[in-house]
This record gives C-alpha cells, structure tokens and sequence, in this order.
C-alpha cells in the first residue's frame, strides 16, 4: 500500500493500517521538520477525538489540548455567547493545534516501525485502473523513482500528484469559489476571549480563535487580491479592535504576527473519491473553507473508513468496503459543506449600499438574531458546528 502525504488523512490511515499487518509506505514531499510545525487547523470535533481514542492515537490531544465550548458573536446589535456543549447533542470541541497532531502520528506511526520517505514528490500515479497502480517520485536527491502497490491512497491535499493524476472524466468536480477572502494571522499573544470570537462589521469580518495560552490565530476579511504583506502590524491589530468592537467589549492582547496567509474562500468536491485503485481522502478529496473548521475532522473521518475498508478487502478478501466508500464519505463531506456555506453566508454579506446588498445584509442580520434567540435555531446550530 501507497500513501502520499503525511497530513492527518495520511498518517491515521497509515497508522491503522500499520496496526493492522498491512504493508504501507508513506511517500512526503516536505521535510520532516517543515510538517511538524506547519500552522492549520486547531479545532477538533468530538467524533475526531473519539476516532483517535480508539485507535489509541489521543494521547498527546488528551494531555495538551483543551476543551472548547463556547463561542461569541459580535455584531452592530451587540454581542451573545452560545455554549454549545449545553445545546444540541452537549458535545465539544478540543482546541489541539494540527501541527502537534501530525507530531504525535508521525511519531507514533515510525516508533511502531511504520516507514516514510520524506523529501520525495510523488509525480504521477500510473495504471490507476488495473490492481498493480504506481507512483513515479522525484527523490530528495532529484532523481526519479517509482513505488508500486495494490492500492494506493491519494492523502496528498488539494494541490497533489493523485488529483492531478484522474483521467479526464473519471472524477466530476463539484467547485464554488464564495468570493470571500481572508488574511489568516498567527499572533504570538495569549487569545483575547475565552470563546471563538465571531465579529460581524460592515468592514468585513474578523475571526478570533484560540490556539495554545500564548499563540492565537485571527482573519480578517479583506480584498481579493491584497498581498498578505500589504497589512504593517499596527494596521492589523487595530482593525480587528474596531471589528471586533474592542472599545465596548475589552482590549484584544497584541504581540507578534508570526505567520500570515491570504485565504480565498472556496470549496470543492469531487465525485468519486475512487478511480480504480486509487483513493482520495482529507483534502485531495473535497476542500472545505476553513469557515466551520471541519477539513481536519473530514480527513480523520475518512481515513479511519478507508482504513477498514482496505483491511477487509486485503485481509479478509471482502471488498464491500471499498465499494462503499466514496458514498459513505460523500455523505458526511456534503453535509460539512452545507455548513460551512451557511457559515460563510451568516459570516459576510456584500459591502454595497445599493437595495439589493442592503437586502441581503438585512436578511443576515436576521439570520443572526434568530441564532440568538431562537433555540432549536441554537440546537442546530450547536450539532452541526461540533459535529462531523
Ligand atoms: P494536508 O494536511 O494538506 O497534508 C497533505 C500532505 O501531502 C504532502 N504532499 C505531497 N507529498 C508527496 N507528493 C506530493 N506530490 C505531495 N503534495 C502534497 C504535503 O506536504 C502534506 O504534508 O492534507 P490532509 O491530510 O488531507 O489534511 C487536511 C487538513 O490539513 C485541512 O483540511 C485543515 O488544515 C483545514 N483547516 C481546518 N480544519 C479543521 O478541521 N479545523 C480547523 O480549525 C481548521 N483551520 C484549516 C484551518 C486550514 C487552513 N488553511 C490551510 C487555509 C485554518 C487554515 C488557515
């Protein structure tokens, strides 16, 4: 078996499978140290958590992450908190930054013997469609390779060699570019709130999460096309205090932005996530924008499905499974997305002051105000946000 990416989707698959007797290869274009510390994701479902539990790869989240229930909207009408582990199914998040995550799989995943080749970029997967697919690398020293398999599992993001390799037509692809972007900022200051911070301004929208006691990531919705680098610090920081609405509700704690990105809201999906005997998961399978915080969890979900499924084809000869999953996966990808689309549009609305942009900002303004009020609005709320 062929994994490309150590990312959450690679390495849990590559876990399970490891743990199960079945030979796989984890093939990495990055460095080992350059994924160890690579800033996403921090907010980890209650089902995730629970997948990692019993495959016994919670451990580090156990003892270091912290449990997280409660966010807080900030808007021109004031400011309400929702504690969702006391609405809809009770449950909760568990704040553990992606990059501790992807430390503690990997090095469970080599402790256990498990084997990954770092510094190799897989090219091309070949003889998709007969059951001896695979992979042509570019090894760290530049020179060529190729691995070969019975399956291989494309865990290599949005941008990997496994999207790029479906034939024309093989795999449709579902795509909406929201038309929203967002400069995410990694700041080396304890969080400002004890909640997710959701500030909606007729300046755009800014986001306050927290990560660990000293690092906190922020967004702050700005122009397409605006370099990450066009914002100076102070430029930053005092933004999110008017956006945020820092004057009524309390100072944000400043300090360093130690990373910065531009991120354009888009999503997509494609169908199926199988072309013969390669399988899509995490990323390479659907994006989702980081509005509702779910692409981490879908690529835990997945991998833990696709894991069985090839333990019951390979080991028990039952290929059901295998069959099953892209269905199976899509289910849960689409009702994610759904969410994440509600997100955005809760989240932003046109800039304009023409009747139409002032319809649609009325409509969201409403759209808020049942969320504060309304409680099966809030139950909803509260089992999609946390859910997966
Ligand atoms: P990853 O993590 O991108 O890992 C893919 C791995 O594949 C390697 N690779 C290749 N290796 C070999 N050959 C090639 N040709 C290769 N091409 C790529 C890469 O180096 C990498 O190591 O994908 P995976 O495993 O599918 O995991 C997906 C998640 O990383 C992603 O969905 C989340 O980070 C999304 N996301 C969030 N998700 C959450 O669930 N909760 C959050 O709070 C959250 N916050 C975020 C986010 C994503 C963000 N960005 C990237 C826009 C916040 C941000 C800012």
């Amino acid at each position: 078996m062929v994994v490309l990416g150590a990312g959450p989707a690679g390495l849990v698959l590559g876990n399970l499978l490891h743990d199960s007797g079945i030979d796989c290869v984890v093939l990495e274009r990055a460095e080992r140290a350059h994924i160890q510390t690579r800033a996403r994701a921090g907010f980890l479902a209650a089902n995730t958590v629970r997948i990692l539990e019993r495959h016994g790869l919670a451990e580090g989240l156990r003892r270091r992450g912290q449990a997280h229930s409660t966010c807080e909207f900030r808007t021109a009408d004031g400011r309400f908190r929702l504690d969702y582990s006391e609405l809809g199914l009770g449950e909760r998040h568990t704040v553990y930054p992606q990059q501790d995550l992807v430390t503690d799989l990997l090095t469970r995943f080599l402790d256990s013997g498990g084997r990954v080749v770092f510094g190799t970029e897989a090219l091309e997967v070949q003889d998709a469609d007969s059951d001896r697919p695979s992979v042509s690398v570019r090894e760290g020293d530049g020179r060529p390779g190729r691995w070969q398999a019975r399956y291989v599992a494309g865990c290599d993001g949005r941008h990997g060699a496994a999207r790029r390799s479906l034939p024309a037509g093989s795999v449709r692809r579902y795509h909406c570019d929201h038309g929203v972007t967002w400069l995410g900022l990694l700041a080396e200051a304890p969080p400002s709130l004890d909640a997710v911070g959701y500030a909606v301004h007729e300046r755009g929208f800014a986001g306050h999460m927290a990560r660990t006691s000293e690092i906190t990531r922020y967004y702050l919705q700005c122009e397409r096309g605006t370099p990450a680098e066009a914002w100076s610090e102070e430029r930053i920081w005092d933004e999110l205090d008017l956006r945020m609405r820092a004057k009524e509700y309390g100072p944000l704690h400043r300090g360093p932005v130690v990373q910065r990105g531009i991120v354009d809201l888009e999503s997509d999906v494609l169908e199926p996530l199988r072309h013969g005997s390669l399988f899509l998961a995490g990323d390479a399978a659907a994006l989702i924008s980081p509005s509702a915080a779910k692409g981490a969890n879908l690529a835990v979900l997945e991998a833990e499905i696709l894991a069985r499924a090839l333990v019951d084809d390979l080991l028990h000869g039952d290929p059901t499974g295998l069959d099953t999953y892209s269905a199976r996966c899509l289910t849960s990808i689409w009702r994610a997305q759904e969410f994440s689309q509600w997100m955005i549009g809760l989240l932003h609305g046109p800039s304009g002051s023409d009747g139409e942009s002032m319809f649609h900002n009325s409509l969201r303004a409403s759209r808020i105000n049942s969320l504060r009020t309304s409680r099966s609005r809030q139950d909803w709320f509260a089992e999609h946000y946390v859910g997966i």
